[in-house]
């Protein structure tokens, strides 16, 4: 068979320069706990997303858990099921009840004029995912928002770098968070981030983050521990001077999957949106089975006997998913979208080092 192309492959810093930071490090003797790298790195990111605050964290799901934590929300949220699991299982953790609502079918995003029906006494916040790194419609969410009191955490884990008309998705709504894992635009092996608009909500996260220590011996809330290390934050430091290259690279492989693919019946995907900086951090197409003579698990599993291993995020709904599927709101009636997006939608590999080769053989196996 020929080599296996995989949805992504993450981008590595050079190792020549990572090891002459590791160097530094352990002459250093400081590994963790709010080191001179992670300090840099949290001072470097604020700049390149242009966002005053960002606390930097070990994943993407316990800054997710952490602002829930911090925004004391309770009772229900209202979020998407046409996301990673981790963007519902961050309710789970706290004890609050997941409210479903149906995504528009243009961006993949909770729909907005969905919102204000699902609201019950007991809602207390929105939890919207820029899904794909599309953004959300955060002008209409936030309107509702305010209407009815509600917090807004935006789960921006694919929004990394992500802009409308030059300014960054991630000072929207009341706090965002970034996932930094290997299979994400830019990374730190795994790693996240909490991004806030103020000085006094970041010291409160730093100490979240640090079981709640806001000192030697004084702790003031029942924090987790979500450091991240100076060895990661290293690397982030390196991978942050090329994540540009990169995006563009994957910019490259979007404009020629486009070309290929504006014409195939039955395949649909997303052109840019205007005064919107993407990251191309997915390049998601929806298979008409009627119209492409093909149904999507069909093209799937053709794509996988050829070695091109897409991936259908985010297939099955975490609204489908038995932890979750007993809920009023997950019933794939109140879901039409979100159901329709699941079913049709293959993830092709785009990512900084996918070869014209590479591409051309997805192209072909597509194309027919
Ligand atoms: N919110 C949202 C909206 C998210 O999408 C995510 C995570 C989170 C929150 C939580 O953030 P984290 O706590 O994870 O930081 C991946 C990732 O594990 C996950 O981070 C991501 N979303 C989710 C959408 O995808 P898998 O199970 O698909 O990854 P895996 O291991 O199958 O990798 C996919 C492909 O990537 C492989 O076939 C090959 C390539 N790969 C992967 C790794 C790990 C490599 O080439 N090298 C590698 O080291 O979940």
């Amino acid at each position: 068979m020929d080599k296996i192309i995989t949805v992504t492959s993450p981008l590595l810093p050079n190792l020549d320069e990572f090891h002459e930071l590791l160097k530094d490090i352990w002459e250093r003797k400081w590994i963790t706990n709010n080191g001179e790298y992670h300090k840099r790195l949290e001072q470097a990111l604020a700049e390149y997303l242009k966002v005053p605050y960002v606390s930097l964290f070990t994943n993407g799901t316990l800054p997710l858990i952490t602002a829930l934590q911090a925004l004391r929300i309770s009772g229900e949220v209202i979020t998407t099921p046409y996301s990673f699991v981790a963007t519902t299982h961050a309710l789970w953790w706290n004890g609050i009840k997941p409210v479903f609502v149906d995504i528009e079918w243009e961006t993949g995003c909770m729909d907005p004029n969905k919102i204000e029906a699902a609201i019950t006494p007991k809602t207390t916040a929105i939890m919207p995912v820029h899904v794909y790194g599309k953004p959300c419609n955060m002008k209409a969410i936030q309107d509702i928002a305010d209407k009815y009191g509600l917090k807004v955490i935006y789960d921006a884990a694919h929004a990394f770098g992500v802009e409308v008309n030059g300014e960054s998705v991630l000072k929207a709504g009341d706090m965002s968070t970034l996932s930094f894992h290997a299979t994400k635009v830019y990374n730190t092996i795994e790693g996240g981030a909490m991004v806030m608009h103020d000085e006094k909500t970041k010291r409160r996260i730093d100490y979240l983050k640090n079981f709640g220590f806001a000192g030697e011996t004084e702790v003031v809330a029942p924090g987790i521990n979500s450091k991240m290390d100076e060895m990661r934050s290293a690397y982030g430091l390196l991978n942050l001077q090329q994540v540009d290259t990169a995006i563009e690279a994957r910019h490259q492989v979007a404009i020629k999957y486009r070309e290929a693919l504006r014409n195939v019946e039955g395949i649909e995907f997303w052109e840019d949106l205007p005064g919107v900086r993407h990251n191309y951090s997915y390049f998601p197409i929806f298979v008409d089975a009627q119209k492409y003579g093909m149904t999507r698990d069909e093209l799937y599993f053709k794509m996988r006997e050829q070695g091109i291993w897409g991936r259908r995020y985010f297939y099955p709904l975490i609204s489908d998913f038995s932890t979750y599927r007993g809920l009023p709101s997950a019933n794939p009636e109140n879901l039409p979208v979100a159901t329709k997006m699941a079913n049709e939608v293959i993830c092709l590999p785009i990512h900084h080092a996918l070869s014209e080769e590479d591409i051309q053989r997805i192209i072909s196996l597509i194309i027919r």
